[in-house]
């Protein structure tokens, strides 16, 4: 689907597929768990799925000769933090909006995690007092002027990644991926379950794996709490991308699967739900959550297996998405496990 589109490497290659055995096992035992390691992905700063919808987005920086990656999201956003990354190793600079999205208060919220490395590896970073929103930022559109007004050649990428024309494309190539690694399995997946927030990981799976039949089988967990919004963002990403790949057929609100009951009670604030499906994926797996987008997506999985929202016998492929490193910006919450 992506043939004829350039992509400039940045991941190590398929990200590596894992069985939860303990998991499935703790959870009653009728489906079984696996997840896609994209939080292995690379050796970009940890990696996640920023890395893999960048490898599209590159090419066209690079074209148009930009000097500097402008980009925007949370404090402890994982999207920065990536794009930090990928600059340095572009030999870029980078110009960093982090608006105040999550009303949670740490001493030392904005001096570890995500923010910490971003810093490290040289971007430039701004924070600004305003709260959460999946859109297009005036702050955003000000630190590209800026950019330019200092001389330099900005590359400006909306948060996430997401609403650039190109955004969608990296989980299109999710999709080819993992088909590839069904047929060396022998079995395809049931269903894939992932975090949403900006929304172009969702809309660029939801158009990989239309291909065979499965737009529907891509259940989203919401964690932007704003559930319309985001909705409304993958649905364009989606038809873009669909066009963009000459899918060959309309995307339509029945593909879109994306449920709402596990973000509360706001974008980067954990329940006490989300914390509870962090520690089983720790204490079951040694597998590491966050409190912002993994977890959200942990718990909602674990819900819907045990209300019994999957057919006994399913395959469900978790996708993992990289959102750990933010994990240190709560450490009153876990500090006791
Ligand atoms: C919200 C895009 C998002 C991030 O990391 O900033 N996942």
């Amino acid at each position: 689907m992506l043939e004829r589109f350039e992509r400039y490497p940045l991941t190590f290659g398929p990200s590596p597929l894992e069985k939860l055995d303990r998991l499935s096992a703790r959870l009653g035992g009728s489906v079984e768990i696996w997840a896609k390691r994209e939080d292995c992905n690379s050796g970009l700063a940890f990696g996640g799925n920023k890395i893999r919808k960048l490898e599209y987005i590159v090419p066209d920086a690079l074209a148009r000769n930009a000097d500097t990656l402008v980009t925007i999201g949370g404090v402890q956003s994982n999207h920065t933090r990536q794009v930090a990354a990928v600059a340095a190793r572009l030999g870029m600079k980078c110009r960093l909006v982090q608006e105040s999205w999550v009303p949670f208060e740490d001493a030392v919220y904005d001096r570890v995690g995500n923010i910490l490395l971003s810093r490290i590896m040289g971007a430039e970073v701004e924070l600004v007092d305003e709260g959460f929103d999946i859109g297009i930022r005036e702050s955003w559109e000000r630190a590209i002027e800026d950019v330019k007004a200092r001389g330099g050649r900005p590359y400006p990428i909306p948060a996430g990644a997401s609403v650039h024309r190109y955004g969608g494309l990296g989980f299109v190539g999710f999709a080819e991926e993992v088909r590839a690694q069904e047929a060396e399995l022998g079995f395809r997946f049931d269903y894939i379950v992932a975090c949403t927030v900006t929304g172009s990981t969702q809309a660029g799976m939801l158009v990989g794996f239309a291909r065979d039949g499965r737009a529907d089988r891509v259940v989203g967990i919401d964690a932007s709490f704003t559930l319309e919004q985001t909705r409304a963002q993958v649905m364009g990403i989606a038809r873009n991308t669909a066009e963009l790949v000459e899918l060959g057929r309309e995307i339509t609100d029945d593909d879109l699967v994306l449920l709402g009951d596990y973000a509360h009670p706001a974008y980067g604030v954990p329940s006490t739900a989300t914390n509870d499906a962090m520690r089983l994926a720790a204490r079951t797996e040694g597998m590491m959550t966050d409190p912002v987008y993994e977890g959200k997506s942990m718990q909602g999985m674990i819900d819907l297996v045990r209300k019994g929202y999957f057919p006994p016998g399913s395959r469900i492929l978790y996708a993992h998405l990289g959102g750990v490193p933010a994990i240190n910006a709560y450490s009153y919450i876990y500090r006791n496990g």
